[in-house]
């Protein structure tokens, strides 16, 4: 089937006249910050800068970076570029410690913001005729309001349904007919789950696709998914400090998100040196802003780690690709001295037959890290002989070695005796810093 697009002329676009047209709002993104943020006016000045010093992309690597600390100590008015009178919305961070983020949003803002969710809903095959469901959280979190916005650009039906009762969403799902579902990937996992126990089959429910971000997940989790609600599985990354989901999504090649560069200049650095690395190298993100009015942002460091890939697609689309976050730079763990990423745990545990049903804890005892990992077994593989759950226990931990190169105590347990996520899974207790 022929493919279609949101915004054909730039999504499309020729690499070099995408690159002027990215010079250019730079230009004017570096002046209007120079000119109505002074946080980011005092960064520059520290470095000598001036707007004049920023002819176009190739200068780039001159400006400072901005850190998730930065955006947190000018709480709550201070990296703001636009008067609040012009603002018409606020999101923000779903962080745990600290003081939130928030994002401030002009009607510009969230215009240019729905259309890059309105690209992602085409990319998977969305058209008006599409029935969407939204069952990402609703209110500060942007995966809510983000893919309703970019539902209604597109002119789906739009189920706002926010995440959470279940049973109801399958019994809209169901009833209205949707077509395409976008969550996070554990609420997928868990709404394929309860589908199952309520006696449908994946061919009963009308979906064709899900777009499914905010957390990692693996290329084994996307499999399982697919399975279970018979449908394709596509990714979508963003972030509240960009503006939200959207800023990258992934197109039926499969191949890697599609970044909207017309909006986000991407670049991945070293983490440890801030070094600009070159295109296939693994690294740090860092995004810049192109045409952002409110809350702008100059070579923001996300911590998350991934690869850029700029060979052309089969989709057509010419902005780069990033690959899936390999995990954040600070989610990444360090146990016995040795670096271990939860996705390389739950690689494994699907990879060896299991359900997305697992926490893992790290601790300290005895001066030595411990790593255990829980895994739930399915109601059929509850009913084996004690010998069958301890050989599986063996194997998984064998498997296990093989992958981090490190021991991990494997525990076996009931069904349904892990809670289920309906937004973003916590699969990692650290019970480390607890003792810190
Ligand atoms: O999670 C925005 C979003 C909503 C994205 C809905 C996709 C769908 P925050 O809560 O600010 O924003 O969290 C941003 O989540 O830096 C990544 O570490 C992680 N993340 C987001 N999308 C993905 C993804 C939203 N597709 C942080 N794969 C980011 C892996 C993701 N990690």
């Amino acid at each position: 089937m022929e493919e279609r697009y949101y915004q054909k002329e730039i999504e499309t676009m020729a690499p070099e006249a995408l690159r002027a047209l990215q010079s250019e709002k730079l230009v004017k993104q570096v002046k209007h910050v120079w000119e109505n943020c002074p946080p980011y006016r005092k960064k520059m000045e520290e470095k000598g800068l001036t707007p004049d010093d920023i002819k176009g992309i190739e200068d780039l690597h001159k400006l400072p970076f901005v850190t998730k600390s930065d955006l947190r100590d000018t709480y709550p008015y201070g990296m703001l570029a636009k008067p609040l009178s012009e603002c018409v919305r606020i999101q923000s961070t779903s962080g745990t410690t600290g003081k939130r983020v928030i994002a401030y949003y002009t009607q510009h803002d969230v215009d240019l913001w729905e259309d890059c969710c309105a690209r992602a809903i085409m990319a998977v095959g969305g058209t008006k005729e599409d029935v969407v469901q939204v069952c990402y959280g609703y209110g500060l979190f942007t995966g809510g309001p983000g893919l309703n916005g970019g539902s209604h650009k597109v002119g789906c039906l739009t189920l706002p349904m926010s995440s959470g009762n279940t049973e109801r969403q399958i019994q809209f799902m169901m009833d209205l007919k949707s077509t395409i579902l976008c969550c996070t990937p554990s609420y997928a996992a868990y709404i394929g789950e309860a589908l199952k126990e309520m006696g449908y089959k994946p061919q009963d429910n009308c979906l064709k696709a899900g777009i499914f971000g905010a957390e990692p997940w693996t290329e084994e989790m996307r499999h399982d998914i697919e399975k279970s609600l018979g449908i394709k599985a596509f990714d979508i990354y963003g972030l509240t400090e960009t503006s939200g989901p959207g800023v990258a999504f992934e197109c039926k090649a499969q191949k890697g998100m599609h970044i909207n560069e017309d909006h986000f200049l991407a670049e991945i650095i070293d983490p440890e040196t801030g070094e600009v690395l070159p295109d296939g190298s693994r690294g740090e993100l860092v995004f810049t802003s192109l045409d952002k009015e409110a809350f702008p942002l100059l070579r923001y460091r996300t911590r998350d780690i991934c690869v850029l890939d700029r060979t052309p697609c089969a989709c057509g689309r010419t902005h780069v690709r990033m690959s899936k976050p390999m995990g954040r730079s600070d989610d990444m763990m360090i146990i016995r001295g040795v670096n271990v990423f939860p996705s390389q745990i739950e690689t494994v545990l699907l990879s060896e037959g299991y359900a997305p049903n697992y926490q893992i804890v790290v601790d300290r005892a005895k001066n030595n890290d411990t790593l255990d990992v829980y895994v739930e077994l399915s109601p059929e593989q509850f009913s084996d002989t004690v010998s069958a759950v301890t050989a599986r226990e063996k194997s998984l931990a064998a498997a296990m070695r093989t992958m981090l190169g490190i021991g991990a105590v494997i525990h076996l347990v009931a069904p349904k005796s892990i809670a289920r996520s309906e937004g973003k899974a916590v699969r990692v207790v650290d019970k480390r810093k607890l003792h810190d």
